[in-house]
């Protein structure tokens, strides 16, 4: 097909999206940003897309006595990638690196991430997760006004609530049916059952304030829970990814494969020929999750911020699996099936939450329709990349061991 272009020349289809994506390119050179967070999960894979489209690329990192830049090391020799030190909870600190480098793009990414942790910490948690943001808001709108700012809202804001796609019917079996059907979008009011998820929501409001009061081109990704190869280690996921990795490692260095019949058990361990492997310790396996893979959904922020007019987009996969499906699907790609997986882990209290999100599954309709975001890494290839990576890094550990010993 051909297609007569801007300047009146005639172009094909295939011309017409490779000139499109020069300038998206080439606007993308000229651009600078900063991601806070960077040195986490999200802020190094987004660094990573940002860098590849030739984006300049500020990291901002907070001040640590130990090295946390692991995620982000191979970044380093890059000339359009360089960190900074700043703290969120500062204002002089925001406000000094808004005003210096009057970026075009801002990701708001830092925060104290982990839920459980807001419980024993709720005053931490509300300085990092909402006076940061504040901060931000306020630099942005006092030093670079035309900077755009995206912020890093959550799934946690609907803490309890659910909707339900189709609430009119009622056949036999309706109890069934909606249960189904119980699902989280833009529309869904927000019922937040953490000091983290209370601190979110209360900058996912301050955002939308800037944007309406002072016109900030400010928007909020409302992103459901995303994992990865790089996931903290004490999120559920990657939490149960290490240790099925350790634990079948530590049954080869003795000559033995999975089988559970290579075992025995007692209430907190696992035992083989050669001494014992602490069973995996874990809460609350009946909670659902929405799990994406991080890769994608950083591609969902960019996107956001290339639009027009500044918005809130939920971001999911639309799908749900409990912890306990993460836990059966895990087992089985290490050859423990459904009727011996129990054996190997026990419910510790310890890891339960004063208040817990039982039911998150996120309707990215609107991401999908306006953004044309899609996400491409499936839940079972989540856990795959997940266990693989893990299982890799077990193997490095031992060939190192081995070499030093
Ligand atoms: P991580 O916990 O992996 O990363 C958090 C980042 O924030 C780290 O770089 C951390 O630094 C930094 N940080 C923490 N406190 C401060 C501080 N006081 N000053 C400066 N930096 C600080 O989180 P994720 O990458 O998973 O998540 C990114 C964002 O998205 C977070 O805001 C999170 O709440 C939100 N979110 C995440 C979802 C998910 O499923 N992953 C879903 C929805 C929202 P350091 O490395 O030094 O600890
Ligand atoms: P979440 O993630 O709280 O959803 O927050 P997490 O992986 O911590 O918990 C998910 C579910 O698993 C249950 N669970 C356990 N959780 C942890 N961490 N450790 C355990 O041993 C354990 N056993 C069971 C939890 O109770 C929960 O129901 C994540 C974070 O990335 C947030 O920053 C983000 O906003 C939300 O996802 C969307």
């Amino acid at each position: 097909m051909t297609i007569i272009s801007y300047d009146g020349r005639e172009e094909t289809h295939e011309e017409t999206i490779a000139r499109r994506r020069d300038l998206e390119n080439s606007r993308a050179k000229t651009k600078k940003v900063l991601i806070t967070g960077v040195t986490g999960q999200d802020g190094s894979y987004l660094a990573d897309l940002l860098v590849d489209k030739g984006y300049k690329v500020i990291g901002l990192r907070r001040r640590s006595s130990t090295n946390n830049i692991g995620r982000v090391s191979h970044l380093l020799e890059s000339p359009n990638f360089k960190l900074q030190e700043f703290e969120i909870a500062d204002s002089g600190s925001v406000y000094s690196v808004v005003e210096r480098n009057k970026p075009d793009e801002i990701y708001n990414l830092a925060a104290q991430s982990h839920v459980k942790t807001s419980f024993d910490q709720p005053c931490y948690t509300t300085q990092v997760n909402t006076i940061g943001v504040i901060n931000f808001l306020e630099a942005v709108r006092r030093f670079s006004p035309n900077s755009k700012f995206y912020q890093a809202s959550t799934s946690e804001m609907f803490g309890k609530n659910v909707d339900f796609v189709y609430p009119d019917i009622q056949p036999a079996d309706a109890k069934r049916t909606i249960i189904k059907e119980k699902f989280q979008n833009e529309d869904t009011a927000f019922e937040p059952q953490s000091p983290y998820a209370a601190a979110k929501l209360a900058s996912h409001h301050l955002v939308r304030m800037y944007r309406e009061g002072y016109g900030l081109h400010a928007s909020c990704g409302i992103l459901f829970n995303h994992e990865s190869e790089r996931r903290g280690e004490n999120f559920v996921t990657r939490k149960i990814t290490q240790w099925l990795a350790g634990f079948k490692n530590w049954a080869e260095r003795q000559g033995l494969d999975t089988n559970p019949e290579n075992f025995e058990f007692n209430d907190d361990n696992i035992l083989g020929n050669e001494g014992i492997y602490p069973k995996l310790r874990l809460g609350n396996i009946g909670a659902f999750r929405d799990w994406g893979h991080a890769e994608d959904y950083v591609n969902a922020m960019w996107l956001m911020l290339q639009q027009r007019d500044p918005d809130d987009y939920v971001i999911a996969t639309g799908e749900t699996h409990s912890v306990r499906d993460f836990l059966i699907y895990a087992f089985q790609y290490i050859n423990i099936d459904e009727k011996n997986y129990e054996k190997f882990f026990l419910i510790d209290p310890k890891f339960y939450r004063p208040s817990e999100v039982e039911y998150l599954r996120g309707s990215p309709n609107k991401a999908e329709e306006r953004l044309g975001w899609k996400r491409n890494i499936s839940f079972k290839q989540l856990v795959q990349r997940m266990l693989e990576s893990d299982i890799n890094a077990e193997k490095e550990k031992t060939k190192l061991e081995e070499c030093t010993s």
